[in-house]
């Protein structure tokens, strides 16, 4: 069994502050870190995605550029590659080999499996070399990216945990769907203290 943890879109833009903000994203980045502290050695692989959007068209209609945004399929203008808001919140410290991840260019892009890594390796292709069996996904946000890459995962067929206190999400009930649709295909809802050794 090897174990990876998947860290979503923890960016400027999607905490207090930022473009699109998620209440409660400031201290999920502040969570994450202090977890990683003490449990970055349960993980074989840290992996941490970015949004990475183009700063030229609306990215497959993922930002709302003629009509008002209606925060469910089209948003503010966010994340946009090599911008502040787009860098990881500054309360988010990863550990020297966090695999980083960017998606979103010129797509939605919700799902970290949309996403490359550095050298342009699909994300999906770096868990089976690393022959990652079971995945803890974590960040932001609870009812989109998280959602979409957790039910990615099980697709995949990977096992999912997801540690419902180191998430948060742009609704609140939206968010609370999120996790139960997440539990009905699969995942294990489980909190970091219950994780922690
Ligand atoms: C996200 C809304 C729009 C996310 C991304 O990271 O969950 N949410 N784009």
């Amino acid at each position: 069994m090897t174990r990876a943890l998947i860290i979503i879109d923890v960016q400027n833009d999607f905490t207090e502050g930022g473009a699109l903000p998620v209440t409660g994203g400031a201290d999920v980045a502040a969570g994450i870190s202090t977890f990683l502290a003490a449990n970055a050695g349960q993980y074989g692989h840290i992996y941490a995605s970015r949004d990475w959007h183009d700063a030229d068209g609306d990215n497959g209609g993922h930002f709302a550029v003629d009509d008002a945004p209606d925060f469910t399929a089209s948003w503010p203008v966010h994340c946009v590659a090599d911008t502040a808001g787009a860098e990881y919140h500054p309360a988010l410290t990863l550990p020297e080999a966090t695999v980083h991840i960017q998606k979103g260019q010129g797509t939605p892009g919700y799902s970290i499996f949309e996403g490359v890594d550095s050298g342009g390796e699909k994300f999906g292709e770096l868990l089976i070399a690393a022959g990652v069996t079971d995945v803890d996904v974590v960040g932001l946000a609870t009812d989109f990216c998280v959602r979409a890459s957790g039910l990615d995962a099980l697709t995949h067929g990977q096992h999912v945990r997801v540690l419902t206190d180191l998430v948060a999400g742009v609704d609140s009930g939206a968010s609370e769907r999120a996790l139960a649709e997440l539990a009905h295909a699969g995942a294990v809802l489980a909190t970091s203290d219950a994780l922690a050794r």
